[in-house]
C-alpha cells in the first residue's frame, strides 16, 4: 500500500521523468535560428513558416524563434554557436560552410552551374541529399544538413565605376565571403579579394575599406549595400546555394519522430523560398532601377570564366568526380 505522501512524490518524480499524463511527454522546445537578412526577406520567411508548421504539428512542444538581422552576429559565429549548441538553426551561405565541411567547397568554385536551374536540379536530386549528408556525417562539424535554399547569382557591385570589362577590375578591392577560395577567386579576376564577414560590408563601404562587394540582387538591395555602391555589374560569377544546419546536440534531442518532422518541413522550405526568391529578385532589380543605379550586363563572360581558371586548377582536382556528376546534371 502507497500512502498519500508517497503517492504525491511519485506524481512529482513522474512531472520531473516527463511521465505525467500517461506518456512520454517530450520537453517543448524553442529552436533558435539566425539569419543575417533582415525580416521578410525569403530565407528568413520560409524558417518562419517552418517553424509554425512545427508548431502546429507538435501542439507548440516544438518552435523556432527566428533572429533575423545579424542579431546573433554574421555566418561565422552563427556556424560556431550551432556547433556548440547555442543556437539550434543556422541558415548561412555554403560559401561560409565551406571552411568547415570541404566538400560543399565544390559548389563554391566560380561559374560551376550553367544557370539557377541547373543548380536547382543539382540541389534538389540525389547530389544535393548526398552533400546534405556529407555535412551531417562530418565528425567535426556537430551539424545536421537540412535543406537548401535559393540565392541566385552573385554580381559585383563597387563604389566607384562602372565595370564594362575584366580589366576595369585591376587595383580594385572587392570584399568577399570568408573562404580562400574567393580570395583566390577575386584575384584571379584581377582586382584584390578581401575576406570579411557579412556584417562588416555595409561600413566598409562606406568608409571605403573596399571598393566593393559582390552578392545576388536582393542581398545588394534589402541588405543596403546599394544606397552607397552604385555600380551593379551582372557577371554573375558565382551561383551559390545557401544551407540550413540545424546544431547536432538539438537533433540528437529530438525524438526520431520529431527528427522526420523537422527534415520534412526543411525540404517544404527548400520550395517555399525558392517561390519568394524569384519575387524577391525581381523586386531588388527594380528597386536598384529606381534608385539610380547604374546596372552593367556583362554580355561576353568568357575572360571572365578564362580569368578564373587558376582557382579551378588549384581546388577543382579535388571535387573531379563530382564536378563531372554536377556538369552532367541536365
Ligand atoms: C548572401 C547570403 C548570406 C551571406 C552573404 C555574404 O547572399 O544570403 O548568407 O553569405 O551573402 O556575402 O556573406
Amino acid at each position: 500500500m502507497i500512502d498519500r505522501r508517497d503517492a504525491l512524490r511519485l506524481a512529482l518524480a513522474a512531472v520531473a521523468l516527463g511521465l505525467a499524463g500517461g506518456g512520454y511527454a517530450q520537453p517543448k522546445m524553442v529552436l533558435k535560428a539566425s539569419d543575417v537578412h533582415p525580416d521578410g526577406y525569403p530565407t528568413v520567411a520560409a524558417i518562419v513558416s517552418m517553424g509554425k508548421k512545427l508548431e502546429a504539428a507538435t501542439n507548440g512542444r516544438l518552435s523556432v524563434q527566428m533572429y533575423p538581422s545579424m542579431q546573433l552576429g554574421g555566418e561565422k559565429e552563427a556556424i560556431e554557436q550551432a556547433q556548440v549548441g547555442a543556437l539550434q538553426l543556422a541558415r548561412v551561405s555554403v560559401g561560409a560552410l565551406g571552411p568547415v565541411v570541404d566538400e560543399l567547397n565544390v559548389f563554391n568554385l566560380p561559374y560551376l552551374f550553367r544557370s539557377t536551374a541547373h543548380m536547382q536540379k543539382v540541389i534538389d536530386g540525389p547530389i544535393g541529399q548526398e552533400l546534405l549528408d556529407k555535412v551531417t556525417n562530418n565528425p567535426k562539424a556537430g551539424l545536421v544538413g537540412l535543406c537548401w535554399m535559393d540565392a541566385g547569382a552573385r554580381s559585383l557591385y563597387d563604389t566607384k565605376k562602372a565595370i564594362r570589362n575584366i580589366d576595369d577590375l585591376k587595383g580594385m578591392k572587392f570584399r568577399v565571403m570568408g573562404n580562400p577560395m574567393f580570395v583566390d577567386m577575386m584575384n584571379a579576376l584581377g582586382g584584390n579579394g578581401v575576406s570579411m564577414g557579412y556584417d562588416q560590408v555595409f561600413s566598409a563601404l562606406q568608409t571605403g575599406v573596399v571598393d566593393g562587394a559582390e552578392n545576388n540582387p536582393p542581398s545588394f538591395v534589402f541588405d543596403n549595400h546599394y544606397q552607397v555602391a552604385k555600380f551593379y555589374t551582372l557577371d554573375e560569377h558565382l551561383i551559390v546555394p545557401e544551407i540550413l544546419v540545424m546544431s547536432k546536440k538539438a537533433w540528437d534531442a529530438l525524438t526520431p519522430a520529431d527528427q522526420v518532422l523537422v527534415k520534412k518541413f526543411g525540404r517544404e522550405a527548400q520550395f517555399e523560398e525558392r517561390e519568394l526568391w524569384v519575387k524577391y529578385e525581381k523586386s531588388a532589380m527594380d528597386k536598384a532601377k529606381a534608385a539610380g543605379i547604374t546596372i552593367t550586363e556583362i554580355a561576353d563572360k568568357k575572360p571572365f570564366q578564362d580569368a578564373v581558371k587558376p582557382v579551378w586548377d588549384k581546388y577543382g582536382p579535388k571535387y573531379a568526380d563530382m564536378i563531372k556528376r554536377i556538369q552532367a546534371v541536365q
